[in-house]
């Protein structure tokens, strides 16, 4: 018989943080109430989420960093948008924080997930947060919920 590990979806008693960047906050200001609402729907406290600002999407894997070396939380979700402008800019905000965050999970062994858009236009982010595409904040949220459920079984 294959050992297999399958986390479910419910958590209880686990600490996360959710890390919100305020550029963009029309729509990561969503994301954030998704995450919120898929957490607290499938068993998190409010008093077990903590939420964190920070100004824009490349601060995200700096306060992720410190939060995770904390060893205070069992997970951290990283809500952000960076939407394709008419200069690189953009791009190098995305590419850093897309590489940081990968990074930071490496080094702590924390799961801090990637819920970041990176969308080619301001449209394509409405519809990622909570119209069309249904909204990543959730989708950010579960995958927490299975990172930290998966971590429990492997401990
Ligand atoms: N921050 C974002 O989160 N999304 C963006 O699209 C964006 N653009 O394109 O400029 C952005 N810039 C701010 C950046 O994240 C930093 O907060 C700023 O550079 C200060 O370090």
């Amino acid at each position: 018989m294959i050992k297999t590990y399958k986390a479910d979806l419910v958590v209880k008693g686990k600490k996360i943080a959710l890390i919100c960047s305020r550029f963009n906050e029309f729509i990561t200001g969503k994301l954030l109430d998704g995450a919120i609402d898929t957490l607290t729907r499938h068993g998190a406290k409010e008093n077990e989420l903590e939420v964190f600002w920070v100004p824009g999407s490349f601060e995200i894997p700096y306060l992720a960093s410190k939060l995770a070396q904390k060893k205070k939380y069992d997970a951290i979700i990283c809500l952000g948008t960076v939407i394709k402008g008419d200069t690189s800019h953009w791009e190098h905000i995305a590419k850093e924080v897309t590489k940081g965050i990968a990074q930071i999970s490496l080094a702590t062994g924390i799961p801090v997930i990637y819920g970041i858009l990176t969308p080619d236009t301001l449209e394509q982010a409405i519809e990622r947060a909570g119209t069309k595409s249904g909204n990543k904040g959730r989708d950010a949220a579960l995958a927490a919920i299975e990172m930290v459920n998966l971590f429990g079984q492997i401990k």
